[in-house]
């Protein structure tokens, strides 16, 4: 989130699309309703399913999975051909009056630089035309054709409010209604908050659905105030926490890239990285990533990394020159070209994409380890179980290690909340039996290794033995020598530019404006550094006085960056320094200097300097127009799910689908088409459970008993299925069998002059479970990822649907 929970009180229209918040997130859902009371906020939703979101909402429509870009390009055209946009916003804190290369185009659904073999753009046209001092050329009377506004006011000419019936199913009276609501915001007096989720992020166009939704924040104004942003309601607890501390393939804590094995010096792999800043004086925040850089590798590796070895850079794993993915490393382990997987709080047989595929996998392993508090359909893969888990336990010779893990009700540590808050906890009961913290089991992993490679000899010992390992018990570091280590530490005296000290040799670091790139400073995770300071356990604060009533309590818990509770707040100003709105003031100059109710987000210079508040920006605007940073184009284009309905794009039926999806060779014959496989079906979740480990627990299999498909009256009736009836849902992959539910909440759409019907899939069953047995959902979904992210197309995919006289 750019803004935070609490915050969402503060919108006067509260949009909750590609999301079931009050499903999936009934807790923090309470802010959308205190908006509507305290406010009179309008509550929008607009999905493939009247769902519980939906029933407490003032408007609902219903849309055709997988594409909201039509919809939402239609909001952005109705906002520029209405004049509904906040200029002076526009103007000075977007790149809207930047100029674009003159050789930039697009045609026929493809921007310029499209090269069909590599299945990839040459983006150098996607870029700013430079003056010849290299500064960006810009038009502030924004009358210049090759403007951004402007190329973007041309691009999306073409989502007419017709178009966006044709292609997303939803009513133009609809459609109208909710763009007139949303621009309604576009005055500094009012805000929009958008929430979403995975309806937004599991398509093969995820991050440009979100992109789309950006830019109309922008145009509005809506983006560093007070009850506007860009609001992802996040998944596990700590899924913000994961992300933060670098669990991706190809990042590092703190949002820094993986080194790839092309970067073979630490200096080429920070030149590489680092932005040079484009628009003279602007603040650059990324230019101090080398700071960031040395600072974690003093921490991965302590008095071992020093200036003559680089800080410990060769030290650390690289990735691929090409960027290795989760669908790719499944592909590898089905090649047998994997032998081991520590499966970690992960249950890959149920959750990831095409389970007869992770199944073939998991059997070419030649151990797994399970680390996890329950027994997982992962874990239990090679045993038989009826329909839902058909294979030949003889077949299979991976052999199969469970390692008990606690939960995090039986260990202290922090967890990172959607609205970047670490907030402490502390255990509350003790775990049962053999079950050990993950951080004890990869300590005495470690060590065990490191004893064995000393036996037995092997490759990159020194790298293993070159980490830094300084807990008080090497076999059990605890909870607060971590933080610590994270938030980071002077090593030596650290002193301004005038030479005086500002943190001690040894003290921890308080902000990461202290870190250095000189090997004086350690900081595990440069955005985490102010939570353990030497004040103390940050993240143990409790005070949540609120004496602006916007509910940013800066005494409650620590907000990364810095306890900064709303992202680029000093675009809540305008370029003087005056709040555009008095009630939503965060920062403020009073003539002399500036005041502040949220932790400033730029530099202390004046108003009207030429610094902008888009700080990691290197031209120190927001984008509209998105340079090279999307790998399918620098505007959100429509393009139609792999496995469309309606086989083709009406926009541009030569490129029907997102022309650079992630698709592996070995995947490419695992698509099917809406001759065979008509109906649309899309996954999602209830209240009542949690993934796939509520099936372990006796209440919630009270409390929903038996998994369950959904699908409209119309479909139904056209094939003769009763609420009730057993049903045999197959797609591509494979199929599943389970009862069906005939409901009005989900309509059957008319989209380019055909009847598009809707499954409903919720996705918890599977078969190590206390009650019932029943399928694995991922039985059926296909393994294609989000062109930028990878994330699978879950939301959206081809089934049929036929009635089935076997009882289940
Ligand atoms: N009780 C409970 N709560 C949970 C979880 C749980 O398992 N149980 N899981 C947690 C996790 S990890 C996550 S990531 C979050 C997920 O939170 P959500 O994303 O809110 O959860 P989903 O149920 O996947 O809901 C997605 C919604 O998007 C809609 N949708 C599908 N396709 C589209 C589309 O193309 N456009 C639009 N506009 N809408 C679409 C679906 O109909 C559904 O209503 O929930 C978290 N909260
Ligand atoms: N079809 C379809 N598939 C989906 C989705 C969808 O919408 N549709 N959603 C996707 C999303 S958003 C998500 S997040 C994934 C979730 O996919 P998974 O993360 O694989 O699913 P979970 O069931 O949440 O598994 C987490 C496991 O962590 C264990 N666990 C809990 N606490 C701890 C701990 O402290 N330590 C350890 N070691 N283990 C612990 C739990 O017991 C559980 O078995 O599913 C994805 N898959
Ligand atoms: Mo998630």
């Amino acid at each position: 989130m750019t803004n935070h929970w609490v915050d969402i009180k503060n919108a006067d229209v509260v949009v909750v699309m590609g999301g079931n918040a009050a499903e999936a997130h009934p807790v923090g859902f309470r802010w959308a309703i205190e908006a509507k009371k305290q406010n009179g906020a309008k509550l929008m939703v607009v999905d493939p399913r009247f769902n519980r979101t939906a029933a407490v909402a003032d408007f609902y429509s219903p849309i055709r999975s997988g594409t909201d870009i039509t919809f939402l390009s239609g909001v952005i055209k109705y906002l520029l051909d209405n004049d509904k946009i906040q200029h002076e916003y526009v103007k000075h804190y977007t790149n809207a009056s930047f100029l674009i290369h003159e050789g930039f185009g697009f045609e026929d659904g493809l921007f310029t630089g499209y090269d069909a073999e590599k299945r990839q753009y040459d983006k150098s046209t996607w870029s700013y035309q430079l003056d010849e001092n290299g500064q960006p050329k810009r038009d502030l009377t924004l009358q210049d054709p090759r403007c951004v506004i402007n190329l973007l006011k041309k691009h999306v000419e073409r989502y007419t409010p017709e178009m966006v019936e044709r292609i997303c199913g939803t009513k133009q009276a609809d459609f109208l209604e909710f763009a007139e609501t949303v621009a309604s915001t576009a005055t500094p007096e009012r805000t929009t908050t958008f929430l979403y989720a995975l309806g937004w992020t599991q398509h093969t166009v995820g991050a440009q659905n979100i992109r789309t939704m950006a830019m109309i924040q922008l145009l509005l104004g809506n983006i560093g105030m007070s009850g506007g942003g860009v609001n992802a309601l996040r998944g596990h607890s700590n899924v913000q926490g994961t992300t933060d501390m670098g669990l991706f393939p190809s990042m590092l804590p703190g949002y820094i890239s993986l080194p790839t094995e092309n970067d073979t010096t630490l200096e080429a792999f920070l030149n590489r990285i680092t932005p040079k800043t484009l628009v003279e004086n602007q603040v650059n925040y990324w230019q101090n990533t080398p700071k960031f850089m040395v600072s974690m590798l003093k921490t991965f590796y302590g008095e071992n990394a020093t200036k003559d070895n680089e800080w410990g850079y060769h030290f650390l794993p690289k990735q691929f020159p090409k960027k290795l993915d989760h669908l790719q490393y499944v592909d590898l382990m089905d090649q047998g070209k994997v032998n081991g997987y520590i499966c970690q709080g992960y249950n890959p047989l149920a959750s990831y994409p095409d389970k007869n595929k992770i199944s073939s996998a998991l059997r070419k392993l030649k151990f797994l380890i399970v680390c996890d508090p329950l027994v997982t359909d992962t874990s239990e893969f090679w045993q038989k179980h009826g329909e839902y888990n058909d294979v030949n336990p003889a077949d299979i010779q991976t052999e199969v290690f469970r390692l008990p893990t606690v939960c995090f009700a039986e260990e202290e540590g922090s967890i990172a909340n959607s609205g970047r808050w670490l907030q402490w906890h502390w255990k509350a009961a003790e775990a049962p039996k053999e079950a050990k913290p993950d951080v004890d089991i990869l300590s005495e992993i470690r060590a065990e290794m490191i004893e064995l490679y000393h036996k037995e000899g092997g490759v990159s010992l020194d790298t293993l033995e070159a980490m830094n390992w300084n807990y008080a018990n090497p076999l059990e570091p605890k909870a607060d020598e971590v933080a610590k280590e994270v938030n980071g530490y002077a090593l030596d005296d650290v002193k301004d530019a005038n030479g005086n000290v500002i943190v001690k040799k040894g003290d921890l670091i308080s902000s990461f404006a202290q870190l250095r790139d000189d090997g004086t400073t350690s900081a595990g995770c440069w955005i985490y550094t102010g939570q353990w300071t030497p004040k103390g356990n940050q993240m143990e604060n409790r005070d949540n006085s609120d004496p602006s009533g916007l509910g940013n309590t800066l005494g409650w818990a620590f907000a990364w960056p810095l306890n900064r509770r709303i992202i680029y707040n000093r675009a809540s100003a305008d370029l003087s320094g005056k709040p555009w709105n008095p009630k939503r003031q965060l920062v403020k100059w009073n003539g002399k200097n500036w005041n502040y109710v949220d932790v400033a987000d730029f530099g202390t210079a004046p108003p009207n300097s030429d610094v902008t508040p888009f700080i990691m920006n290197n031209e120190g605007v927001s984008r509209l127009f998105a340079l090279d940073k999307m790998v399918e184009g620098p505007f959100p284009e429509h393009y139609e799910p792999i496995e469309t309905p309606i086989g083709t794009n009406p926009l541009h039926p030569n490129v029907v689908s997102n022309p650079v999806t992630r698709i592996l060779e070995s995947d490419k014959a695992s698509f099917g088409t809406s001759e065979e496989f008509p109906y649309v079906a899309s996954t999602y979740r209830l209240t009542e459970h949690f993934h796939w480990w509520t099936k372990q627990s006796d209440l919630n299999m009270i409390a929903q008993p038996e998994p369950f498909i959904e699908i409209s009256e119309e479909l139904a009736a056209k094939k003769g299925i009763a609420k009730g009836d057993v049903v045999k849902i197959t797609s591509k992959r494979g199929y599943i069998r389970a009862k069906a539910v005939v409901t009005k909440r989900i309509k059957s759409l008319d989209v380019n002059g055909k009847r598009v019907h809707t499954v409903g899939i919720p996705l918890h069953g599977g078969f190590t479970t206390v009650g019932r047995k029943s399928f694995l959902v991922n039985t059926l979904t296909s393994r294609v990822g989000d062109a930028n992210t990878q994330t699978p197309e879950y939301k959206t995919f081809l089934v049929n649907i036929e009635k089935t006289t076997e009882a289940l």
